[in-house]
Formats: C-alpha cells, sequence, structure tokens
C-alpha cells in the first residue's frame, strides 16, 4: 500500500492528485502544519527534509515532489501522465524542475522569509516581492504553453505539478485576469477526472 504524507492546500496536492488520477490504490497521511507536526520527530523518521509530500512505498520512502510525480506517473503508465516519447518527457522533468526550483521556491518567499535571512526587515522585502515575481511566473507557464496544456492536448505529470502552484496565485497577490492562460488551464485541470477529487480536500 502507498502512504502520501501531505499537508492541506501545500504542492502535496501534486502528487496527491495524481494518485487520484492513476487510481491507485493509496491512503492519505495528514500532516498538521498548524501543530508544526512536520518539523516534529514522528515526521523526521519519514522525511528529515521536514517538508511534504513524502510517500511511503513498498521500496521505501520518497520525496520530492518531481519525483513522487514521476514514480507514479510510471507505476501507472496506462493513465499516460508521463509522455512515453524521450523529448517531450524530458520537457516535463525541464517543467517539473522549474516549478520546485523557481516557481515554488518564489511563492515561499511570501512566509518563508526565516529560511534565507534573519533580518525581519528582509523578510517583508521578500514578501512584498512576491506578487511581481508570481506575475512573472505566471506569466513564463502561460506563454510556455503549447496547447491545452503545457505540453500539448493531454495533461501530464508537469501540468499537476504546475497547477498545484497556480493555485496560490491569487493568495500571492497575483490577479489571475492578467494571466488569462493559466485561469484556462486551472478550469481545464479541474476537469481531469480525479483532479478536482483531490483539490477538494485541501480546502
Ligand atoms: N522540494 C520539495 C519542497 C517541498 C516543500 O517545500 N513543501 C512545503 C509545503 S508547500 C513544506 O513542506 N513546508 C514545510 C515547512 O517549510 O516547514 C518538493 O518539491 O517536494
Amino acid at each position: 500500500m502507498i502512504t502520501l504524507h501531505l499537508a492541506r492546500g501545500t504542492i502535496a496536492l501534486a502528487a496527491h492528485a495524481a494518485l487520484e488520477v492513476t487510481g491507485l490504490d493509496h491512503r492519505l497521511a495528514w500532516v498538521d502544519f498548524r501543530a508544526a507536526e512536520q518539523r516534529g520527530e514522528a515526521y523526521a523518521r519519514v522525511n528529515p527534509k521536514g517538508r511534504v509530500p513524502a510517500l511511503e512505498t513498498d521500496r521505501g520512502i520518497l520525496t520530492e515532489t518531481p519525483a513522487i510525480l514521476e514514480w507514479i506517473a510510471q507505476a501507472a503508465p496506462d493513465a499516460g501522465l508521463m509522455p512515453a516519447d524521450p523529448w517531450q518527457a524530458a520537457k516535463a522533468r525541464a517543467w517539473m524542475a522549474w516549478c520546485a526550483s523557481t516557481a515554488h521556491v518564489n511563492h515561499a518567499h511570501k512566509m518563508r522569509g526565516a529560511r534565507w535571512a534573519d533580518d525581519e526587515a528582509a523578510w517583508a522585502a521578500m514578501t512584498a516581492k512576491v506578487p511581481q515575481t508570481m506575475l512573472e511566473t505566471a506569466r513564463f507557464a502561460e506563454a510556455g504553453m503549447e496547447g491545452a496544456f503545457l505540453l500539448g492536448d493531454a495533461p501530464t505529470v508537469a501540468d499537476l505539478h504546475w497547477f498545484a502552484i497556480a493555485r496560490w496565485l491569487e493568495g500571492d497577490g497575483v490577479d489571475l485576469s492578467a494571466v488569462p492562460g493559466v485561469a484556462a488551464h486551472m478550469s481545464r485541470m479541474r476537469e481531469v477526472p480525479g483532479v478536482a477529487r483531490a483539490e477538494a480536500m485541501h480546502g
């Protein structure tokens, strides 16, 4: 049995949605951020990095959203979430690397400034920059879309990763009317069977 460790509204939604889309049998282990469970001893045994998602499998525990998404896609190849074509697969990985290393980090500057500075004025400066950097992030995703989805006509793991981040845009001060292609992509993602069911559990 697969167990996904996740918290509401986080990037773990991407892996959660992938499990719902593929129909892989799984259970959910919710981590309570309000109680700082992600920094507790029990969760450190799951993921010493203190982050979600983490996926427990019969082979061990996997962390990092791009790796988890690719593993889920390969465990359920019929769902078609990872392109079979090597070039398209590489592009899906490129999107996920960007989501994890750039888009997600831009968002984290809003609330997690203490990771990068001890100076509270620096935290405020990082937070203040987020509406601009997240608008640029959204514009980059919008400009890169090759069709209804990031890689063309069918959703892939890259779309699930980006969707989880796009849900943060309004809270980050981005007016979605400035990026209609992103708003349309979010609507299309909610029509992919399984995505809305997962999203409904994230508030
Ligand atoms: N590189 C990781 C980042 C995961 C991550 O930062 N998750 C956030 C939630 S969106 C988290 O667990 N934060 C907990 C904390 O900072 O205490 C991935 O892509 O999976």
